[in-house]
């Protein structure tokens, strides 16, 4: 028998989605860090094994609807949903639970897709009441066996392999995507406050010759005073944010990697119409 579905991870903002989906890819897919609305875009994460294949919907937090980029990361979290064979809800559970976030979840449960309540980070006290059918920690790898073995049985069975994607495999998106996302996420590590939601990049140039990857990528923020912040006293910051991508970019590779980064000024691009195809990460070309 072999086993291949759509699983679509969604929660609130800062659940441990990514986290998850890395751990149980082995690879980072997606970007990780502790500001809410980390991920823009939904990011499939495939594992692969013998007789299954998972693909994983990374999808971005949900939370109510601002400007036109938080209505964008919505519709992605309900086109994920769509399509998938089975809804895994993250909770975190090192946080006490709202009456919004528990009512959506009780819709959830009416829905006819095949769901799975997942309490995250149990590697912290527990704070929520909301009852899951897991209790996991992403960064110790605690349950996420069984957790696995719940879903396998819960995905579509076929007589024949019925494998969506080639066996190696491992996400639908480019290295210039996930290029891209290291630079976002090596910025977001570096920057506070309402900087970090208004940080896009753009991709300017992506070369491979001779075992050397040559980059060069705009990181736009909205606003005049942002672009100081983002090249720092003495150009600091946005050193920081290159090297620390630049590493992520030649493990991911396999080459030696040179990045050259440039800030830019964008007003409101969160609003504008024209991007709203591909947040927090451009493809001009
Ligand atoms: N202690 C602990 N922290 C975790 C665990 N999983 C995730 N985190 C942390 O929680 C924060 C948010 O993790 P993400 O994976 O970016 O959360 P997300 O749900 O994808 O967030 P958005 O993309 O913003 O919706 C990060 O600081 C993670 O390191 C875990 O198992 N234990
Ligand atoms: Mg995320």
């Amino acid at each position: 028998m072999y086993t291949c579905g759509y699983v679509g991870i969604v929660g609130r903002a800062n659940a441990g989605k990514s986290t998850l989906i890395n751990a149980l890819i082995g690879e980072k897919v997606a970007i990780v860090s502790d500001k809410p609305q980390t991920t823009r875009n939904n990011i499939l994460g495939i594992r692969t094994e013998k007789n299954s294949q998972i693909i994983f919907v990374d999808t971005p937090g949900i939370h109510h609807s601002k400007n036109n980029l938080d209505r964008y990361m919505m519709k992605s979290v309900r086109s994920a949903l769509a399509g998938v064979d089975l809804i895994l809800y993250l909770v975190d559970g090192s946080k006490p639970t709202d009456q919004e976030e528990k009512d959506y979840i009780e819709k959830l449960k009416n829905e006819e897709c095949p769901l799975i309540i997942v309490l995250t980070k149990n590697d912290k006290p527990l704070k929520t009441d909301v009852v899951g059918d897991y209790s996991i920690s992403s960064l110790k790898g605690e349950n996420l066996d069984i957790l696995l073995k719940e879903i396998i049985k819960k995905l579509p069975k076929s007589e024949k392999k019925n494998f969506i994607f080639e066996e190696d495999y491992y996400t639908d998106k480019s290295v210039k995507f996930l290029v891209a996302e290291y630079i976002r996420e090596e910025a977001l590590k570096r920057l506070d406050k309402e900087i970090p939601h208004g940080v896009a990049v753009d991709i300017t140039r992506f070369e491979e010759r001779n075992e050397i990857t040559s980059i060069e990528a705009d990181l736009i923020c909205e606003r005049d005073s942002h672009k100081g912040i983002v090249i720092g006293k003495g150009g600091q910051t946005l050193r920081k944010i290159g090297e620390g991508a630049r590493k992520q970019a030649e493990e991911l590779l396999g080459t030696k990697v040179l990045l050259k980064l440039f800030v830019k000024v964008e007003k409101d691009w969160r609003d504008k119409q024209v991007q709203l195809n591909n947040f927090g990460y451009t493809d001009k070309k």
